[in-house]
């Protein structure tokens, strides 16, 4: 890890020392801290007034049991979170993920991230995250219904329209909103809908965010290409992961002219050299819900399927990690670069790790961190906040073209603070101090709470 500016050191060690064996958190946290020298050296009253102290430590950080009944009729007892992080731009904002790996440390590195990736979006939103070890996988449509409930009966009293708004990740979609809620409707009888972003458009979802976070990191990286005079078009891409993140980037990428030859998920990759069928892709993981060798069984020819191994192996020109955390490692970093990769993105949170980071920096590749690129999400929850606001519901397209101009913004407030800040192109410095200046301000002027 590299060095810290010796007036973080001490604030890093609280860290650790605060958050024993939470090594995702710790890393998440060092990560922004790293990029913080040149702020704290231009601005000491973030450390004088304990700001970054602060922004390290939640502000509510609520655990519960979820005790649900299997089709089996056996209890089954799952752990649910909700860290309430920082709420000094707005009420709490960030998804929910259902995977057995959750525990407290995933919840805060989460959480933690999407202060300054809400920050970034210029939204009125602060930060948070939850979700549950539960896994999805082989459960019934009434056991994953039955989950929510249960989840939703403790989660209720925590979230509001104007405290804390959940929203979808990994393992939760559609369907998983859709019952939490309905679950909120009934225990509350208040059908509000401004708790919960990623619902349906027949009950006040928003067109474009199924689509967002997928689409809004095509945009960011459209804007990275331009500002070295390229474009998709031709570009050969490889993406990981098949779920909600990983689907609409593919699409976008088809849609501006480039080709995603690979995707992957937890059991392998597939290899398509004429670009990834999205409507098989659809039909494999979201309708059969199945494993993704489904993908290459149905498409024949060429396609093929390889278990258990690492997507980075595919040559491309850009790679587009949208999976799950620390997912590119600095061994792929290598090969990726060996096989000419000019460009890597964040679809999912903290998938590169920090020596993957570096391979890549000291080679010149641009790298676009996800709580920059993959900020179009939780912006779009915050349009669909806006819909729900004024009982309105915008078109499609409108939707979109205010999407791509937030994700426009985001890519040249980075730059601009990384010119600002002595580090050009380097778009980890610039996300970092342009989300955290602004939250930092506000810390500022709302006092020691
Ligand atoms: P989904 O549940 O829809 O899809 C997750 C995908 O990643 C699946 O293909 C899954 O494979 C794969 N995956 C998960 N864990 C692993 C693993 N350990 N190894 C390999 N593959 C894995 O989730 P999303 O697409 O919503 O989220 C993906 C990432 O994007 C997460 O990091 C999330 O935090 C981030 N993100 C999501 C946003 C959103 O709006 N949904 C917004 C911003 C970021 P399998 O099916 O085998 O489990
Ligand atoms: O990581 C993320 O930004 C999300 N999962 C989306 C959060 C949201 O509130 O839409």
């Amino acid at each position: 890890m590299p060095e810290l500016d010796s007036r973080l050191r001490s604030t890093f060690e609280e860290v650790l020392r605060r958050n024993p064996g939470e090594q995702e958190f710790h890393q998440a946290v060092h990560e922004v801290l790293a990029s913080l020298g040149p702020v704290v050296s231009k601005h000491p009253e973030y450390t004088d007034g304990g700001i970054i102290r602060r922004l390290c430590e939640p502000e509510r950080q609520i655990i519960f049991r979820v005790p649900w009944v299997d089709d089996q009729g056996d209890v089954q007892i799952n752990r649910g979170f909700r860290v309430e992080f920082n709420s000094a731009l707005g009420p709490y904002k960030g998804g929910l993920r259902f995977h057995p790996s959750v525990y407290l440390g995933i919840v805060k590195f989460l959480g933690f991230e999407q202060i300054f990736k809400n920050s970034l979006t210029g939204m009125p939103i602060g930060g948070g995250k939850g979700g549950s070890d539960f896994d999805p996988k082989g459960r019934s449509d009434a056991e994953v219904m039955r989950f929510c409930q249960s989840f939703m009966t403790e989660l209720y009293r925590h979230i509001g329209e104007y405290t804390d708004v959940p929203a979808g990740d990994t393992g939760v979609g559609g369907r998983e909103i859709g019952y939490l809620f309905g679950q909120y409707k009934r225990i509350t009888n208040r059908y509000e809908s401004g708790v919960l972003t990623g619902k349906g458009l027949s009950w006040g979802g928003s067109q474009v965010r199924p689509e967002a976070t997928g689409y809004g990191l095509v945009f960011f990286v459209d804007e990275m290409l331009r500002s070295r005079g390229e474009g998709f078009e031709g570009a050969r891409v490889v993406v990981s992961g098949s779920g909600n993140v990983a689907h609409h980037a593919i699409a976008k990428v088809h849609e501006l002219g480039g080709t995603v030859v690979a995707c992957s998920d937890s059991s392998g990759y597939v290899v398509d050299e004429r670009g990834i069928d999205l409507e098989l892709l659809h039909e494999v993981k979201q309708v059969r819900r199945a494993r993704l060798h489904e993908y290459a069984d149905s498409a024949g020819g060429d396609v093929r399927f390889v278990k258990g191994g690492s997507v980075w192996d595919v040559p491309c020109r850009i790679a587009l990690p949208c999976a799950t955390q620390n997912e590119l490692d600095a061994d792929h970093a290598k090969t990726l670069l060996s096989n000419g990769v000019a460009i890597v993105a964040e679809g999912a949170n903290m998938p590169t790790t920090p020596e993957a980071v570096r391979v890549l920096a000291e080679a010149g590749v641009g790298f676009g961190p996800g709580k920059a690129a993959n900020a179009g999400g939780v912006a779009t929850s915050a349009l669909e906040m806006q819909q729900n606001a004024s009982r309105d519901s915008w078109t499609f397209d409108h939707t979109q073209d205010r999407l791509a101009q937030i994700m426009r913004g985001i890519h040249s407030s980075c730059l601009a603070t990384a010119e600002e800040y002595g580090s050009p192109g380097d778009y980890v410095t610039g996300a970092n101090i342009a989300g955290f200046t602004k939250v930092a301000d506000a810390m500022l002027s709302l006092g020691v709470v």
